[in-house]
């Protein structure tokens, strides 16, 4: 038997009771043997193989790496304010963060998914879940940012979440905490769980052109935790399979009084019966709220718009939608291999890993093959549904990821490992330790029909000696292994911003050449747009101030502002009138309380300033634009309420000295 080093030192008694024999860590220096780093060595000036999306976990972002360097190249805001980029506090951006709760600056992203088109990455979109107020973000692969994010209603927990059919038609999304439903009286003690609680999961629709997204409709579920899903393909196209745990329908400490069954489940979910029974009128209307932001990059700005209405199938009712099949012991992974027969269930707290066959549950549901019934649910029998089990795979099996050569890749979070095995014969063949708590793992194209497996991503979630110490606080990590031969081999460690969890990676050619370089000056729709210096000019209403302002290699337009006074909004809306790629202008002025703005060529963006003293307030360009950025600055003087100065503005021209005025 192959000896595992355990890395965790308290697991002397499950080391045991897994019959492993050493739990003696192994020394991290001699890891990574000969030439390996050499295969994550890209030269400068050369560019990565694929693109690495990384999720930020509690950071509430998403992050670019390339692979193999492990260089980082962007974050991108989704769920989270970023001042880098004026995300969230910008006027245009600041909708994008609206939901049915207000205004909700951060959030827990957890899981990336790659949108796709016969059942292959097509480098169109990205999209990301919110884990703690739900929802769910779509990023545009051309300009790398948020367009949009659509609030889940009776949701509470995003965690099985997105996840994407063959042809991206759905992100869907289950429900972690099972809740009452928005339109009940929620109002209920919560040790009613079983009578009060449900779990609901929501099909997302997605816009083939344009990718707009829209709650299709939801399904309703009893009360347990989903935990992960994903999409059937190939043969089971037209269903959704998600794992489930807290089938003890416990509301407290669950660590315990969720973990007393022997099995939980995985739902297998026949959306196309969904679908049928939508169309068929057997959806019941609920009246809800939730919050849709779009972003439009002709007007540049966002709109938040709250939905009211959502249609419900409920799967008690509407038979043959909703199938349990047992899955041991507190399922998280839940994943399908690239043909689509087989589906992977990962117990946290399993010693072996379950393989379910796509062909066997049909046949035993046509057979009705159950063990009686879960609130109104078939329980399809194990065995039935069974095309065998991995034995001994390690501890902890947490995420499923595949090679295209019938071989699978299980990250261990409790073994700290990754394990290799035969999806055919279920033989362990090989295992790499990843020294500390995996969570996820990623293979590019993992999920997809056609994986391009040269490379498997670890995402650690502890580094400990990994890293030049800091603080009480190291950082999380990945570990890229490659996996061109039989064995895996750890060729680089990089950090990673956040907490990763699911990542994905894809071949860089699909997405590289098709950047958004700028903004055609001449398409901006922007309200407050200046198409030139000669449009920019201060325009009072009241007590708010509009600044249509041009930025320019190396000046602001206009540059001297006066008449401004105290209890006065004023509005910066600065137009970048650049038309070269990588030359944006940022924009700050004293006293703001809430970040710079980041602009593109030909893009307008607003900064909402409330001046706080009389007097004189600079304002600069952020970003070192040109040799003569130290210039890009100007100033705005503030009056006392009530006082006469008139509204001046200027660029290039002093402006004139009120008599009276010059040297008090
Ligand atoms: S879940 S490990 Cu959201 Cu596995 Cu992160
Ligand atoms: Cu524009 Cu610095």
């Amino acid at each position: 038997m192959k000896i595992v080093n355990y890395k965790i030192t308290s697991l002397a008694a499950i080391c045991a009771v897994a019959g492993m024999v050493s739990c003696k860590p192994k020394s991290v220096e001699n890891a990574v043997t000969g030439d390996a780093s050499v295969k994550a060595y890209v030269a400068p000036g050369k560019f990565d193989e694929f693109y690495n999306f990384v999720s930020g976990g509690f950071s509430g972002q998403m992050s670019v790496y390339g692979l193999p360097s492990g260089r980082l190249f962007r974050v991108i805001p989704v769920f989270s304010t970023d001042p880098e980029k004026g995300y969230g506090f910008s006027e245009e951006t600041k909708p994008m963060l609206n939901t049915s709760h207000g205004f909700v600056p951060w959030d827990d992203l957890h899981h990336v998914q790659l949108s796709k088109t016969a059942g292959e990455i097509d480098g169109r979109w990205v999209f990301g879940n919110a884990n703690n107020t739900p929802r769910i973000a779509r990023i545009d692969l051309t300009t790398f940012r948020t367009n949009e994010i659509i609030e889940l209603p009776n949701s509470g927990g995003n965690h099985s979440s997105p996840f994407i059919t063959e042809n991206t038609e759905y992100v869907v999304a289950g429900t972690r905490f099972s809740v009452p439903t928005d339109d009940a009286n929620g109002d209920v003690p919560i040790n009613t769980y079983k009578q009060n609680f449900k779990g609901t999961l929501s099909f997302v629709s997605v816009g083939k052109e344009d990718g707009k997204m829209d709650i299709a409709f939801q399904i309703l579920c009893p009360g347990v935790n989903f935990d992960l899903s994903r999409a059937g393909k190939g043969v089971s196209h037209g269903w959704f399979f998600f794992s489930c745990y807290n089938t003890e329908q416990a509301s407290t400490l669950l660590e315990v009084n969720a973990s007393q069954r022997d099995k939980d489940f995985i739902l297998a979910v026949n959306w196309k019966k969904a679908e049928e029974y939508l169309k068929a009128g057997k959806g019941r209307k609920q009246a809800v709220k939730y919050a849709h932001n779009v972003y439009s990059d002709v007007t540049h700005s966002a709109t938040s718009e709250i939905k009211t209405e959502v249609t419900v199938l409920d799967s008690k009712e509407l038979a043959d939608i909703c199938y349990f099949i047992p899955c041991p012991k507190s399922p998280h992974g839940c994943d399908v291999d690239p043909t689509g027969e087989y589906i992977v269930g990962s117990g946290k707290l399993a010693a072996l890993i379950p393989v379910f066959s796509f062909d066997k549950i049909q046949k035993a549901i046509a057979a009705k093959s159950y063990d009686g019934d879960f609130e109104g649910i078939p329980v399809i029998k194990y065995e039935s549904a069974l095309y065998g089990e991995v034995k001994k795979p390690g501890l902890g099996p947490l995420h499923t990821e595949f090679d295209g050569k019938g071989n699978a890749y299980t990250s261990m979070f409790v073994s700290s490992e990754l394990v290799k095995w035969n999806i055919k014969d279920l033989k362990v063949l090989d295992r790499a330790s990843t020294f500390y708590s995996v969570g996820h793992l990623c293979i590019p194209g993992g999920d997809a029909k056609t994986p391009n497996a040269k490379y498997v991503i670890a995402y650690n979630k502890i580094t400990k000696d990994r890293y030049l110490p800091t603080g009480p606080e190291l950082s999380q990590s990945a570990q890229l292994y490659d996996i061109s031969g039989d064995k895996m081999q750890l060729i680089l460690d990089f950090p990673t911003i956040g907490e990763p969890h699911y990542a994905q990676a894809c071949a860089a050619s699909i997405i590289k050449d098709k950047q958004v370089k700028i903004f055609k000056i001449g398409e901006n729709k922007h309200p407050f747009v200046a198409m030139g210096e000669k449009e920019a000019k201060v325009v009072r209403e009241g007590n708010k101030v509009h600044v249509y302002m041009t930025a320019i290699r190396s000046h602001l337009t206009p540059d001297n502002i006066e008449g401004i006074k105290m209890g006065d909004e004023v509005y910066f809306h600065v137009t970048n009138l650049e038309q070269d790629w990588d030359v944006p202008h940022g924009f700050a002025i004293k006293g703001a309380s809430n970040a710079e703005l980041l602009i593109m060529p030909g893009e307008t963006q607003t900064l909402k300033w409330v001046p706080t003293k009389v007097g004189i307030s600079p304002m600069y360009c952020t970003d070192f634009c040109s040799a003569l950025h130290q210039e890009m600055t100007g100033y705005v003087r503030v009056s006392p309420a009530g006082s006469s100065t008139p509204l001046h503005f200027s660029t290039g021209t002093n402006l004139a000295v009120a008599e009276g005025e010059a040297k008090k």
